[in-house]
């Protein structure tokens, strides 16, 4: 995990007689930002304008199978089953990631690219971010490029910056970079060293309204709070950062919940207002609050979507999804524990 070798070592052979027609699978997980990401100091090469801290999920998971293919004229993707129409936004941002690889490994070989999500997509869990990560991992070794981690990290983050973190697995974080710098995620501790546990509350399920992408730049564009925002945020990532090493969990529950409802309040006064709550995302955080007051550890982190994903400590994720499951309007409620790295799990014929 700590690998600042060159970001590619060996390709190996050409990529055409390497893959030999076979999918090579990756599995990767959504990871949850307790410190925010929300701004980019350089939209293009997507850097982000502020640190992100995160833990990755165990029980979500995205696998992706690609195969390049020398009959292809074109990428071709399915995504939980359904082809994505050609040139779509999400076919063009699979296919930019896809770019970066193939020049990597000096290759023009298009691929037919599967991948699947056992959880929603598009409604603020993170499906991006489990997504590019399983993406880059199975497509460089369709490529036979061996990427380290933090290479692999860099790829990822140019499609999609929550990308970067899923990467690695446990706690991770993403630091804040300049215009033109090549910023990659990093691991800050694997999930033994403190086993936290997250129910998410499902508080409406489809598509969120308005992407991150777009949100972000309106954000920077338009809101009042966006400098303060910005300003703050090395200091929320340093004390998440100590809470994580010392496993405190009070210290954490504070920052965490004072940098969500901070990236909310800067949403909120975005022009366009981004409103990604609900009735029941309030009600759940009421009872989040009723569950503290009673002494349960547990916080709360919310995204660019409705969902509450309230973190816990182990043991405490039963009680907390019971209550959570209770919430009017909630649909459901998914609990995990924390999860490992992107990896690769096999290659295949068909
Ligand atoms: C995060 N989010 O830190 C924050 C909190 C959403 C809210 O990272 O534009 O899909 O592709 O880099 O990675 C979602 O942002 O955005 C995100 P792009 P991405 O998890």
């Amino acid at each position: 995990m700590n690998d600042h070798s060159h970001p590619v070592r060996r390709a190996a052979r050409q990529p055409d007689q390497a893959t030999g027609g076979r999918f090579t699978t990756a599995l990767a997980h959504p990871n949850i930002a307790l410190v925010k990401y929300w701004g980019k100091a350089d939209p293009t090469l997507n850097v982000p304008a502020v640190p992100s801290v995160s833990i990755t999920l165990d029980a979500l998971v995205t696998e992706t199978r690609v195969r390049f293919d020398g009959s292809l004229a074109a990428d071709s993707i399915s995504l939980n089953g359904e082809e994505l129409p050609f040139a779509s936004g999400q076919a063009r941002r699979i296919s930019a990631c896809l770019d970066a690889l193939r020049s990597q490994a000096h290759t023009q070989l298009r691929a037919r690219v599967e991948t699947r999500n056992d959880f929603p997509t598009g409604a603020g869990l993170a499906s991006s971010a489990s997504g590019f990560a399983a993406l880059v991992v199975a497509a460089a070794a369709a490529l036979q490029l061996e990427l380290s981690p933090t290479a692999a990290s860099k790829i990822a983050r140019a499609a999609s910056a929550s990308a970067a973190r899923s990467l690695f697995g446990g706690f991770a974080e993403l630091p804040a970079g300049r215009a033109g710098e090549d910023v990659a995620a990093l691991s800050l501790a694997a999930a033994e060293h403190w086993p936290l546990e997250v129910a998410v509350a499902i508080c409406a399920e489809g598509p969120k309204a308005v992407g991150s992408t777009r949100g972000m730049i309106d954000s920077a564009a338009t809101s009042p709070f966006y400098g303060t925002w910005v300003e703050t945020a090395a200091a929320d990532a340093a004390a998440a950062r100590t809470a994580i090493s010392q496993r405190d969990f009070a210290a954490l529950a504070a920052v965490s919940e004072a940098s969500c409802l901070k990236m909310h309040a800067v949403m909120q006064t975005t022009c366009p207002a981004l409103l990604y709550w609900n009735a029941a995302t309030m009600a759940t955080l009421e009872r989040i609050r009723s569950l503290q007051q009673a002494g349960t550890e547990v916080f709360f982190t919310m995204d660019a979507g409705p969902q509450v994903k309230a973190v816990c400590t182990p043991g405490a994720c039963r009680e907390v999804a019971e209550a959570l499951e209770s919430v009017p309007g909630v649909s459901r409620v998914l609990t995990s524990g924390l999860g490992g790295p992107a990896r690769l799990v096999g290659s295949s014929c068909v």
